[in-house]
């Protein structure tokens, strides 16, 4: 129908705690829609193939240090480099899968003792997700998958404070954008099982498009 050629791709995050799936979950995603012919684009947070995204993945990898403040502005200023393309896509109908986004960047620097505020305040304005599903792992089950890398923010404490900022995160979004658009997610189960959740939540968003303008970050 005329109205439906007019509704824009779906912009869709996924957030979590390292190893609840989120790479998987966002992979087989991707792959779906592909077979169903279905228009879509991953996108990582960070981005490391840009210019930023490697002094990124230089600290994340121990190659580098860097002040808290100027790595958080450095991974926010990845994602406003990714917000035009992102922008294009969804007002050309192609579905934006992120695999993490700003609830991250808030979330593990506010862990690390950097104020809430200042946190939140340099995504202002980014494009909004349409949803954020935020896979859930008991501890004790996150803990019996494959053990943790070598990168930074790799240790159970920094999890542990992590998910409590999530906590926080998710009340903000809840607060300024509605309930709807933070959805937690039972990430147990065996991979299919969790692939089926998530598709049903999801289905009908990325078929149907998403009807109106895009929406603003914390505005
Ligand atoms: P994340 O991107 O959230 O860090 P990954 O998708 O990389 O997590 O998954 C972390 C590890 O757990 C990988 O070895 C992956 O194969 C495995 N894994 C992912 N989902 C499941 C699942 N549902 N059950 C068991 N193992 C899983
Ligand atoms: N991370 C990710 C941040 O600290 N800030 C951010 O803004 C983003 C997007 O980088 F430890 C952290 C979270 C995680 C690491 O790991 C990225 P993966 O495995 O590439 O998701
Ligand atoms: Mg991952």
């Amino acid at each position: 129908t005329s109205s439906s050629s007019s509704r824009r791709g779906a912009f869709i995050v996924f957030e979590g705690l390292d190893r609840c799936g989120k790479s998987t979950q966002v992979d087989r995603l991707v792959q779906r829609l592909d077979r169903d012919g279905h228009k879509a684009r991953l996108q990582k947070f960070p981005d490391r193939t840009t210019a930023i995204g490697k002094m990124i993945d230089a600290y994340l990898q121990s190659k580098a240090e860097m002040d808290d403040h100027a790595i958080h502005l450095l991974f926010a200023a990845n994602r406003w480099e990714c917000a035009a393309a992102i922008r294009r896509d969804l007002e050309n109908g192609i579905t934006v899968i992120a695999d993490r986004y700003a609830f991250s960047g808030i979330a593990f620097s506010a862990a690390k003792g950097l104020p809430f505020e200042f946190c939140l305040q340099p995504d202002t304005a980014l494009p909004l997700p349409d949803i954020t599903l935020y896979l859930t792992l008991p501890p004790a089950v996150a803990s019996q998958r494959s053990a943790f890398g070598v990168e930074r923010y790799e240790t159970v404490a920094i999890q542990t404070a992590v998910r409590e900022q999530f906590g926080l995160v998710a009340n903000e979004v809840k607060k300024r954008h509605g309930d709807g658009k933070w959805v937690e997610v039972s990430a147990e189960g065996s991979i299919e099982e969790v692939e089926e959740r998530i598709w049903g939540l999801l289905e009908g968003m990325i078929s149907g498009g998403v009807d109106g303008r895009i929406g603003e970050l914390w505005v």
